[in-house]
């Protein structure tokens, strides 16, 4: 990444100061997946924290070092052939620009369209380059292990809540048709802050906007999570684990039980971060709107009716920040 290339976009990213040494949780809701009380704990989490990890996840840490290794040697390139692989539009490579609505970030990503098979010939063109092609065979591995976790979780999920059919939830994020998006972010080392108690932002504070997001990186730390009272706390970063993001449409979904987590990355002053995001969305189409199965006599609905396509269509023209859900509350 140019580091000063652009120093007009360097001058927008913002300075976050560091909470306090001492904030970082505790103890990271973990789940256990192979444990017969994950789904009692994964309601828990959600509801608290919209957050957790995963452990005993069964994929393969052999398959994640692979894509993570290949996406240190794609953000290794010359600045030049990073930029010939396609300007994200918004799939493509990125830098310091995310998105179109003025947000800016200390990183470099991928943003990669991968419902549609083969996706990168969709979505990001430069992947069929044989020279690529251990790229792209560990990004196909890594996608379809992302799959069955993201499906995974979400039963383990229906479960705790006691829906009677296990795929309740799950079954919004699998077929062709659903609106599956890969993130993989390189936020580099930023040397001219060390001493300053805080780090520039890396990626925004924001909550997603889908059901749920799985989340792995390096050993690097700067992932940072809110609270319910609002104050920010560090997540210590565990390369072994995955973390889960609870998005709008899952807190729409369970009207309101669970959280939608606020989270924002902060650039680390000594080391890289390596990030892989993968977001599983449901088909344009559906229809968002708390499960009948959840709601308690009398309940109402706290959102209007849309459906996926019209929200993530009105939130992508939105700043990371905004409160997205705002304009589709009752
Ligand atoms: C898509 C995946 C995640 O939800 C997200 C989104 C982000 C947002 O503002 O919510 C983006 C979108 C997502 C891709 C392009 C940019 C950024 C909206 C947008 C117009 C949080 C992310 O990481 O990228």
């Amino acid at each position: 990444m140019v580091l000063s290339a652009n120093p007009a976009i360097d001058q927008q990213i913002s300075l976050i100061k560091s909470p306090d040494l001492g904030d970082h949780l505790s103890s990271i809701p973990t789940i256990d997946l192979s444990s017969s009380n994950s789904p009692e704990t994964i309601v828990q989490a959600c509801k608290e924290f919209g957050f957790f990890k995963v452990t005993n996840h069964g994929v393969s840490m052999d398959l994640v070092e692979k894509l993570e290794a290949e996406a240190v040697k794609f953000f290794a390139m010359p600045q030049s052939e990073k930029e010939k692989s396609g300007l994200s539009n918004p799939f493509g490579y990125g830098s310091k620009k995310i998105g179109i609505n003025g947000d800016v970030g200390w990183l470099e990503y991928l943003l990669i369209a991968t419902s549609a098979e083969p996706f990168c010939e969709s979505s990001i063109a430069f992947l069929r380059d044989p020279s690529f092609s251990s790229f792209r065979s560990a990004l196909y591995d890594y996608i379809s292990s992302m799959r069955k976790l993201n499906c995974q979780v979400l039963e383990v999920m229906a479960d705790g809540l006691q829906l009677e059919q296990r795929d309740t939830i799950s079954k919004l994020v699998q077929g062709s048709e659903c609106d599956e998006i890969f993130r993989l972010n390189h936020y580099p080392a930023c040397p001219l802050l060390q001493g300053f108690n805080g780090g520039l932002t890396g990626f925004g504070e924001h909550t997603d906007l889908q059901l749920i997001s799985v989340l792995r990186s390096n050993s690097t730390s700067g992932l940072q999570i809110a609270l319910s009272d609002g104050r920010w706390v560090l997540v210590p970063p565990d390369p072994e684990a995955f973390f889960i993001n609870v998005g709008d449409s899952l807190q729409v979904l369970t009207n309101g039980r669970f959280r939608s987590v606020k989270h924002r990355v902060v650039a680390n002053s000594l080391e890289s971060r390596v990030s892989m995001i993968y977001f599983g969305g449901p088909p344009l189409a559906q229809r968002i709107a708390p499960l009948p199965q959840l709601m308690e006599e009398g309940e109402q609905s706290l959102y209007k009716d849309f459906t996926w396509g019209e929200y993530k269509g009105a939130a992508y023209k939105t700043r990371l920040a905004d409160y997205r859900l705002e304009p589709f509350q009752l």
